[in-house]
């Protein structure tokens, strides 16, 4: 390094500037940690503490099926009036509790029993959680455990024993002595079609990379409801478009050729379901894409699960059921929102095939919020971004760690947050003046079997919230045959992508600059009116129309009802600058529809997606919309959504709940294979500050540029920015420069 730039570098360095944080960082980490999920100390002395229960009678969940386990445990969320006196006016902080899920499957009348666990880390209570529903959790509404998963393998193994031949005459693959040609399975839900059932449909697959693509033309109905799996039984076989009651019946047919048989191609060897590269581009190139970087280092702040940047702060955990919550969203120290929270994701199926026809998953009942894998740096998230592990207990005997499961990142959007140019009209400029678009997000993915979700939550300097699911993965095929075309595509020669919707149902509980809040809507209605300075005339224009909601059942949007374009979440006690009532709207992105009519069966299970929106007074009892019980029985929910808005409570100056639905109809195409890729496949919303601010707060942001020109020839420009003129190695070297003429030559 020569003097020169050895001078340069002394310099940059004197006058780069970090970020400063508040004094308050340390008291936001200690009250975030009311929020913070439990650590895998605490999940370690629940389990010691309640093993020890001799009445309980329990075992490891992974060593016996269908004994006394403990299935799950996660926070036991406090009351959100504790919280809040423990945040707002330093009352005393609330005791930390585990929330327990335990398997009774050996007791006279088997059933799924909550219990709370406390005080952590040094438990000596537990006391089962009491609902309003008082009738105890059915045992076969609980989800699948590893070990129910190795009995069916077990049990199919034994069971196609007798089908052996055709599974290698039709595929090439097998269950026996199959080495590298196995066969595999997917199982479906729900497990039945009425409450008390625990029958699954299975697909049978070859496994190979991608082997969600790869069904063969066999799927065969278990049931596996008995404790005992040497009751479980076979209830039907289904062979390429045809029915059978038996593998007896089936194997019977097949031998005297009573049935249309199929021998599928072997594509084995290089299957379209990996994600190797093939082909070529246009354009070809093997070198990096462009990365973010942080050339002065980050500009937020992690503490344990608090979390600062520029005007924000709020707290996160991530529940085991659904996922990624948010809490104690404040803007320079107001708060917008207690909770927003993910409450369910659901894929509803048609197909031509038992299974297809029968799938309507629910996802939290796979423990959607558990099967958040590593994150792939510079892949999943920026290389640069801060990647927290997360500790799951849910169908183990120890707490498990998954390694960089959640990331917090800022990144640019690539779209100025403001900007003007200031056009002279002659071929100059008066000023150009832009802000950077920076966005901080946290981010975590779900791998729902097949499935993957990546859950975004959006901090914009702008006061704007937004929240985001992108869809991506191997879609949920089904066999090919040519009645399938009414309900999907054919997308490889024995696959049919089988049509289905996606709905996500989130807990927004907005706290607008404290907790009473009304709701109200605004769109536009025309007026006709005689022309005030053409009295022969009239004139027709579009007037606000406002209208306040007042209970419950008038803030429920149906589907396909009309929604008002603005939907706001007033403060009615509190002002802005300019005499409005502070607000924040919800604006939605999405294309969602209901997937099932009113009642229908499983459509109970669901009841929250009769809503693109629902409006609720905050209540303890109704802390989430959905549980992890409902997959499996859909048809008598433990949660039914429609009892939050059934006694149609007033919502005027009250704490108030919005319930939000998006989502997107899937028809699986061509391009879906091998994977359903993000582009277009992502809904969300945002919250937006309406009245809230008394301007909009990203002024405060020093990512502004101004280059006002100092002389008529435009020779010399004035460059004023709050940033290092320097940036840094990491993207440029150069100071940014601006000419902005657009003289001719
Ligand atoms: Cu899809």
């Amino acid at each position: 390094m020569d003097l020169k730039a050895l001078l340069q570098l002394l310099i940059l360095m004197s006058v780069v500037r970090v970020a400063h944080f508040s004094k308050s960082s340390s008291k936001g980490r200690y009250m975030a940690s009311v929020f913070s999920d439990l650590t895998s100390e605490e999940m370690t002395s629940v389990r010691t503490f309640l093993m020890d229960q001799e009445q309980l009678n329990l075992v490891p969940i992974r060593s016996h099926f269908g004994k006394n386990a403990i299935f799950m445990m996660e926070l036991n969320l406090p009351k959100k009036r504790s919280v809040l006196n423990f945040l707002d006016n330093n009352g005393p902080k609330p005791q930390r509790e585990a929330k327990v899920v335990i398997f009774f499957g050996d007791r006279a009348q088997p059933n799924v029993t909550e219990y709370i666990v406390g005080p952590l880390p040094h438990p000596y209570y537990y006391r089962p959680v009491t609902s309003k529903r008082n009738k105890p959790i059915r045992f076969e509404s609980r989800p699948m455990t590893y070990m129910e998963y190795e009995k069916i393998q077990k049990h199919l193994m034994e069971f196609t024993k007798e089908l052996n031949h055709i599974l290698l005459e039709t595929s090439g693959f097998s269950f026996y002595n199959c080495s590298s040609r196995c066969l595999s399975f997917t199982d479906i839900a729900p497990r039945g079609l009425n409450s008390g059932e625990r029958r699954s449909w299975l697909i049978l697959q070859k496994y190979v990379e991608g082997f969600f693509l790869h069904p063969i033309g066999v799927e065969i109905l278990l049931n596996h409801r008995s404790l005992n799996p040497k009751e479980w039984m076979i209830e039907k076989i289904w062979y390429n478009g045809q029915y059978f009651d038996s593998v007896k019946e089936l194997v019977h047919k097949y031998e005297k050729n009573e049935l249309s048989k199929i021998q599928l191609s072997d594509d084995s060897q290089d299957p379209y379901s990996t994600f190797m590269p093939r082909g070529e581009f246009k354009i070809k190139t093997d070198i990096h894409g462009p990365k973010i970087c942080e050339p002065q280092g980050k500009r937020y702040r992690v503490l344990g699960n608090y979390v600062e940047y520029t005007g924000w702060s709020f707290a996160y955990r991530v529940r085991p059921s659904a996922g990624l919550q948010i809490f104690d969203i404040q803007y320079n120290n107001e708060r917008i929102a207690y909770e927003v929270s993910i409450q369910e994701a659901i894929a509803f199926y048609s197909g031509s095939t038992p299974a297809g026809m029968q799938t309507k998953y629910i996802d939290s009942g796979w423990g959607m919020g558990t099967v958040h894998y590593e994150l792939a740096k510079g892949i999943d998230c920026p290389e640069e971004a801060t990647y927290q592990d997360l500790y799951n207990y849910y169908d183990t005997d120890k707490p498990l760690r998954y390694k960089n499961a959640l990331c917090i990142f800022e990144q640019p959007t690539g779209v100025p947050l403001r900007r003007h140019f200031d056009s002279t009209y002659n071929g100059g400029y008066s000023f150009y003046a832009g802000v950077e678009n920076q966005v901080l997000v946290v981010r975590t993915t779900s791998t729902v079997y097949n499935y993957d979700y990546i859950w975004d939550f959006l901090f914009y300097q702008n006061g704007v919230i937004e929240v985001k699911v992108s869809a991506t993965g191997y879609i949920h095929a089904t066999f090919f045959t040519p009645d399938g075309l009414q309900f999907g595509n054919r997308v490889q020669s024995d696959v049919l992508g089988n049509l289905h919707t996606h709905l996500i149902n989130y807990k927004v509980d907005l706290d607008i600059a404290g907790t009473e809040n009304s709701f109200e809507t605004i769109d536009l209605k025309y007026e006709n009116i005689t022309n005030p300075w053409s009295p022969d005339h009239f004139i027709v224009q579009s007037r606000m129309d406002r209208v306040p909601i007042s209970s419950e059942r008038q803030a429920a949007f149906r589907f396909g009802s009309h929604v008002p374009r603005y939907l706001m979440f007033v403060n009615p006690n509190k002002k802005n600058k300019w005499g409005h009532q502070k607000s924040y709207r919800i604006q939605y992105n999405s294309h969602a529809h209901s997937v099932l009519p009113r009642m229908w069966a499983e459509e109970k299970g669901i009841s929250w997606s009769r809503y693109s929106l629902a409006v609720t007074r905050h209540r303890e009892s109704e802390q989430s919309s959905s549980s992890i019980f409902i997959q499996c029985d859909p048809w008598d929910p433990n949660v039914y959504f429609e009892n939050f808005i059934r006694n149609n409570q007033d919502i005027v100056n009250k704490d108030l709940v919005a319930w939000v639905t998006v989502g997107f109809l899937h028809i699986p195409h061509a391009e879906d294979i091998p994977n359903t890729s993000t582009p277009g496949n992502a809904v969300g919303f945002l919250l937006r500050p309406f009245n809230f601010f008394d301007e909009d707060p990203s002024v405060a942001s020093r990512d502004t540029v101004i280059v006002r020109p100092t002389d008529k020839n435009f020779t010399k420009v004035n460059i004023q920015r709050w940033t290092p003129e320097v940036i840094g190695q990491c993207v440029s070297n150069k100071p940014f420069s601006y000419n902005g003429t657009y003289f001719s030559d």
